[in-house]
């Protein structure tokens, strides 16, 4: 659901593009509506940023959770102190988004990912670590390479904490300049700024509802939908549509013993901060959770495979044709449920 600003600029020629490109009949591409879709989100997103710079949350009341497949399953919390005390490691590098001082070195000091998967550990089917940023942007990295490269999350830059409009307070560093492979592998894209949660692997299926704590288990339970649209957001997911496999709201919600207000609305919390604002919460209108397929994916594709933290799983929140929730974001990492009047 995230969308990059330079879509958006181009956004006019790409629906030219497409508008040309499709003249042949594929349905490949996203239909201008869809653009449209994500052209607002990413203004309301890019709008949120902002105000959020304007409050400037200062770098020690900055968190980062480590979980997923760790040793013990438990996700752990650091904050900035715990943060910079892990901070030994320097990458003198270029910077990837320095597109005026394309040469300049800078001396970046972080926490190597391969020391926090050491000290955290990963079950032994991981292959992935993914980093999920303030913004709900996601980037997701192959174990063997984090393993073998010393990339970092950096704390500062030349000896001072990293502005927000540079990346900060946590930006995710490639040793570019003595691994020139990784040029190759990795653009720009992949120098996440603002992590707040390394993901290892992905998590298990939990999601709180009210009182309740649910499971797999607990939603394989309920009755099943498949939606087959196009995914509202962008990252990890191919352009067209998709048969997304899940459960609906109204139904969830039922299991959880939480009755739906007749007026008020739904409010989802996923992992990303952004989601979470409570000024500004991802709130859904009750009607529309009784009437349409709001559903929570779990699966996707023919085979029904589990949806990966690469995707924004193990729960997306979905949206079928039959809902008229255009503006709303498709919620990535949800992780909680709750009703307001
Ligand atoms: N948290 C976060 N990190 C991000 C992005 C983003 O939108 N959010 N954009 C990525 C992309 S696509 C690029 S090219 C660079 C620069 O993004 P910018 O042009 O929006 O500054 O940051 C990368 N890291
Ligand atoms: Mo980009």
């Amino acid at each position: 659901m995230w969308l990059h600003p330079d879509l958006g600029k181009n956004l006019p020629l790409i629906s030219l593009l497409s508008a040309i490109v499709c003249l042949g009949g594929c349905t490949n591409q996203p239909t201008d509506d869809q653009l449209e879709v994500w052209r607002k989100e990413a203004i309301a997103r890019n709008a949120q940023i902002v105000a959020d710079n304007a409050k400037k949350t200062r770098p020690s009341e900055w968190n980062l959770v480590i979980q997923g497949e760790t040793a013990t399953g438990k996700p752990v919390k650091l904050d900035w102190q715990q943060l910079f005390a892990l901070a030994n490691t320097h990458v003198k590098t270029t910077d990837a988004n320095q597109v005026v001082q394309r040469e300049r070195i800078f001396d970046f000091r972080g926490i190597p990912v391969s020391g926090l998967l050491k000290n955290f550990g990963y079950q032994s089917n991981v292959t992935e670590v993914t980093f999920v940023c303030y913004d709900a942007y996601q980037v997701t990295l192959p174990l063997t390479d984090l393993l073998a490269y010393p990339i970092i999350l950096a704390l500062t830059s030349n000896g001072k904490p990293i502005e927000r409009d540079q990346g900060g307070p946590t930006y995710l560093v490639f040793p570019d300049t003595d691994f020139p492979q990784l040029l190759q592998k990795y653009d720009s894209s992949s120098w996440a700024f603002y992590v707040n949660h390394v993901v290892v692997g992905t998590e298990r299926v939990k999601l709180q509802v009210g009182k309740r704590e649910l499971n797999l288990t607990d939603l394989d339970k309920l009755p099943q939908v498949t939606l087959t649209e196009p995914v509202g957001y962008r990252v990890g997911w191919p352009n067209g549509k998709i048969q997304l496999h899940g459960v609906r709201m109204r139904d969830v919600l039922a299991l959880a013993g939480v009755q739906l207000p007749s007026l008020g609305f739904v409010v989802v919390r996923g992992k990303p901060p952004i989601y979470n604002n409570p000024a500004n919460p991802v709130t859904l209108p009750a009607a529309n959770v009784r009437d349409c397929d709001i559903v929570l994916a779990t699966r996707w594709g023919e085979d029904k495979q589990l949806i990966p933290a690469r995707k924004g799983g193990p729960i997306t929140l979905a949206f079928g044709s039959n809902c008229n929730l255009k503006d709303l974001p498709w919620v990535t990492f949800v992780e909680a449920l709750t009703t307001k009047q």
